[in-house]
């Protein structure tokens, strides 16, 4: 499906260093990327509730992780899903006498524009999981040719056991993942199943719900098998980052992770993911901020009432991206302050300098341009430093706001500092792009 608009990334000066990540199956923090190419496939929505503001954090994280990617020079492949059909987004149509098509169309028009407004850089390919069917039978064909499927009913389930690795992302015992299943859309108590952690790879046909045939026969398909299916279909059989909510470590990431270990031989060969980031969960008044609850803020109603979406992102980038934390307007409010200040302190000494007009004697001139791109390189290696350390957004803005703070109550506040001779741009415009090419952020 067609994905959002993107924005055109300032190139800085030299390559960025190499972004180093905490991997979530082994607390290690290791290189994102193996090669110059890199590649990363990013859980999606479910189409019935978006955009709020615990998806806008967990999409920007990526987005961070793609611009520090760039910034390195990497050759990036980015894939990202939307499950448009699945049991909570039937549900919510059918509770709202509403054609589930149209719900999901609607969704993603708005998390399109949502993304836009966020500045977040579009995946190469945004994949639909009704497009998907094809692959996914392919896929499910696989799993069945190594004999990992069984039938329940109209229903088929993968047998877990197919999988000597299985648990090995989560590291949860048997009792936790029983009981996170059960939470998190399985079936673990469904009578017949082989095993209670077996999970639905293809769903029989249910009266008044969509259903495709299949080899499988009428039906549809189980979520983590659709998100193996596209991932390995465009990003190959392994690939460096799997990326999600933390919610999506049990079930769904392990489950997507066993079931293209089996795809493909099951026999130790690496399969999948590389590596694994996952974001910690935004709450409202202390819950998870979630569909199903309801106690969700959007970012196209903040945007509505006129919040400039640099001070969403910003209130969304104070916060590291695997911390638990709280939205509250004091968080928005603090951002907005940030985004005034940044904007005032690079006004201030954007251009090629009044200092140039004003005529001062040479010396001077050369000195202050000295001390300009010294304090705009400062910027510069403090954020890429700070970035390439598992995405301290926090860290980075504190970078930004000592340079701000340097500028607007210095010893020259209020003077324009020219650029250094050989140096294509003045201090004010070399922080404007490094906040928005590694930050996102437009000053
Ligand atoms: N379509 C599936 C993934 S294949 C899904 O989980 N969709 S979702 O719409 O429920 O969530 C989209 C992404 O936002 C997922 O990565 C999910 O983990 C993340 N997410 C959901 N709620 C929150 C929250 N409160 N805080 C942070 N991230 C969240
Ligand atoms: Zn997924």
């Amino acid at each position: 499906m067609d994905s959002w608009r993107g924005v055109s990334v300032p190139k800085l000066p030299g390559p960025g260093p190499e972004l180093r990540i905490r991997d979530t199956a082994t607390g290690q923090l290791v290189n994102a990327a193996e090669g110059h190419a890199a590649t990363m496939y990013a859980c999606g929505i479910t189409p019935y509730d978006s955009t709020h503001i615990g998806h806008a954090a967990t999409f920007t994280a990526w987005d961070l992780l793609l611009r520090a990617w760039l910034d390195a020079g990497h050759d990036v492949t980015y894939v990202q899903n939307v499950t448009d059909v699945d049991d909570p987004l039937l549900e919510r149509a059918a509770r709202d006498g509403e054609d589930w098509r149209q719900l999901a169309e609607r969704e993603i028009a708005r998390y399109r524009g949502d993304m836009e407004a966020l500045r977040i850089l579009p995946p190469n390919r945004l994949v639909g999981a009704v497009e998907a069917m094809p692959l996914i039978e392919r896929f499910n064909g696989l799993l069945a040719d190594r004999s990992a499927l069984y039938e329940l009913d109209a229903d088929v389930y993968f047998t877990r056991s197919a999988d000597a690795s299985f648990g090995s992302l989560s590291g949860l015992d048997t009792e936790a993942m029983t009981e996170l299943s059960a939470e998190r859309g399985g079936d673990p108590g469904r009578p017949g199943k082989k095993d209670p952690l077996d999970a639905l790879v293809w769903l029989g046909a249910r009266p008044g719900e969509p259903s495709w045939e299949s080899e499988f026969g009428n039906g549809r398909p189980g979520w983590h098998v659709e998100c193996a299916a596209i991932a390995t279909e465009y990003l190959g059989t392994v690939f460096d980052m799997q990326v999600g909510g933390s919610d999506l470590i049990f079930p769904h990431h392990e489950m997507s992770a066993s079931h293209a270990r089996v795809a493909a031989g099951g026999r130790g060969a690496p399969a999948f993911a590389r590596r694994y980031a996952h974001a910690g969960m935004v709450r409202l008044g202390g819950e998870k901020m979630s569909k199903s609850l309801g106690n969700l803020v959007f970012v196209s109603e903040l945007v509505a009432g006129g919040t400039d979406p640099a001070a969403v992102r910003l209130a969304l980038l104070a916060h590291h991206y695997s911390d638990d934390w709280d939205w509250t307007d004091a968080g928005l409010v603090a951002a907005q302050r940030r985004l005034a200040r940044w904007r005032s302190a690079v006004g201030s000494v954007v251009g090629p300098g009044r200092g140039l007009a004003a005529g001062s004697v040479a010396g001077g001139l050369a000195a202050a341009g000295v001390a300009a791109a010294a304090a705009a390189d400062r910027v510069l290696a403090g954020v890429r430093k700070r970035l390439a350390d598992d995405l301290d957004a926090p860290g980075a803005l504190a970078v930004v706001d000592r340079w701000a703070d340097a500028v607007l109550t210095g010893p020259s506040a209020g003077e324009g500092q020219p650029a250094v001779a050989g140096s294509p741009a003045g201090e004010g415009q070399v922080v404007r792009d490094v906040v928005d090419a590694l930050l996102g952020v437009e000053l």
